[in-house]
């Protein structure tokens, strides 16, 4: 019983966390700060169009692990590993691009304007530069007060759709909104380790996991080599092998003819219970912008940290110095 009312009373204040978020929630205190943030984007956009990719993967990092409060941004000290130092952050890009907002931002308007709030807004533009969906960021996140390695878990590339279902379950996300925000694949990059098993001997079969076309293994296999004789230092190859720097449907699309890079991409179209979810998004375009947009305003609500809780740093790498008024016993 007691059990019950608590369960109640922290779904009731997760309730009025989400409910403080609001679209345009800088328009009296930092009326220029959304053209900032879309300002910085195109500039960056202009001379390299991966940055969709970049800040989508880091939009989707820090709201899984602590929910959407910038915890990602903070650097490793020599006493505490943050979360960037968990390896599957592995190349998570964009934080100086994260940095010129931050910098342009405390210009305009000193201390009002969160880090989570221009990973949000940043992600927002870049996906729709890139052809996807535009859509009205709801803001006024609150920066995390912790950062720690031991909490990043995030989902590898090798799960199964129910095992990689049970993450975004636990953030409130239906199995609909995960296939749609795996559609962010549709842009960007990966490394060959991330499916290198897949290309010439799957789960120690001496053969090519047979989910994959069979000329799509033998070319990523030449990008790539094998485990034991690589080529180069671990090249990437790109997610969507239709349009790779383009927010669309073809992401679904491919994976219909066998052309997922990633196991869980390829899964999403051949699992019982998301082949037709693919299905409709890869013959309906506007099906999928559509579901796209929600999906990320759903995203960047994951446990935010709103009105006094958390604070809005200075700078995003680093928490802001403690007040002297706080006395610790003990010290
Ligand atoms: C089950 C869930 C997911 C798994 C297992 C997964 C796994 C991966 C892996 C292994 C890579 C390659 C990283 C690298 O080689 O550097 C990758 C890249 C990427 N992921 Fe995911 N991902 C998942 C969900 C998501 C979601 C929800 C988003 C965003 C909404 C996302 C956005 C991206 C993007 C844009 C890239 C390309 C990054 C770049 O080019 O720098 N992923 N993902
Ligand atoms: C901010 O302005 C926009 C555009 O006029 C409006 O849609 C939005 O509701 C406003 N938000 C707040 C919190 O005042
Ligand atoms: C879907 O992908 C296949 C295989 O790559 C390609 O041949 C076809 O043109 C694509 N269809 C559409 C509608 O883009
Ligand atoms: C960008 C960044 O901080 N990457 C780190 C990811 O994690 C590895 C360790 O697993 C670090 O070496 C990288 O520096």
């Amino acid at each position: 019983m007691e059990k019950m009312l608590v369960v109640f009373l922290i779904s009731c204040m997760l309730h009025l966390a989400s409910a403080q978020l609001k679209v345009g929630f800088y328009n009296s205190t930092c009326p220029r700060a959304e053209s900032i943030v879309r300002g910085i984007v195109q500039q960056r956009f202009n001379r390299d169009r991966s940055i969709t990719a970049a800040l989508l993967r880091m939009h989707f990092h820090d709201c899984f692990v602590r929910g959407c409060d910038a915890s990602i941004l903070i650097d490793s000290t020599r006493s505490k590993s943050s979360e960037k130092d968990a390896g599957p952050n592995l190349t998570v890009r964009g934080y100086d691009l994260i940095d010129a907002a931050k910098k342009a931002l405390e210009a305009a308007c000193p201390s009002i304007v969160s880090c989570a709030d221009i990973i949000t807004l940043a992600t927002r533009d870049a996906v729709a530069l890139a052809g996807g969906p535009k859509y009205a960021a709801p803001t006024g996140r609150r920066d995390g007060l912790v950062s720690d390695i031991a909490d990043v878990n995030l989902p590898g590339p090798s799960l199964t759709v129910p095992e990689a279902f049970s993450f975004f379950k636990a953030k409130g996300l239906t199995l609909n909104d995960m296939v749609t925000l795996l559609g962010a694949h549709t842009v960007g990059v990966a490394h060959c380790g991330f499916f290198q098993d897949r290309l010439s001997n799957f789960q120690g079969t001496g053969q090519p996991d047979p989910t994959m076309d069979p000329g799509l293994a033998a070319r990523l296999l030449r990008t790539c080599g094998t485990a034991s004789r690589p080529v180069n230092r671990d090249p990437t190859v790109f997610l969507d092998q239709g349009t790779s720097f383009v927010v669309d449907n073809q992401f679904y699309n491919q994976t219909r003819f066998k052309k997922g890079i990633l196991q869980i991409d390829q899964e999403l179209a051949l699992d019982k219970s998301t082949a037709s979810i693919v299905s409709i998004f890869a013959s309906n375009g506007i099906a999928f912008q559509q579901s796209f947009a929600s999906a990320m305003i759903k995203l960047s609500k994951v446990e935010v940290l709103v009105g006094k809780a958390g604070e809005i740093r200075k700078n995003c790498r680093v928490f802001n110095p403690r007040k002297p008024t706080v006395l610790r016993p003990g010290l």
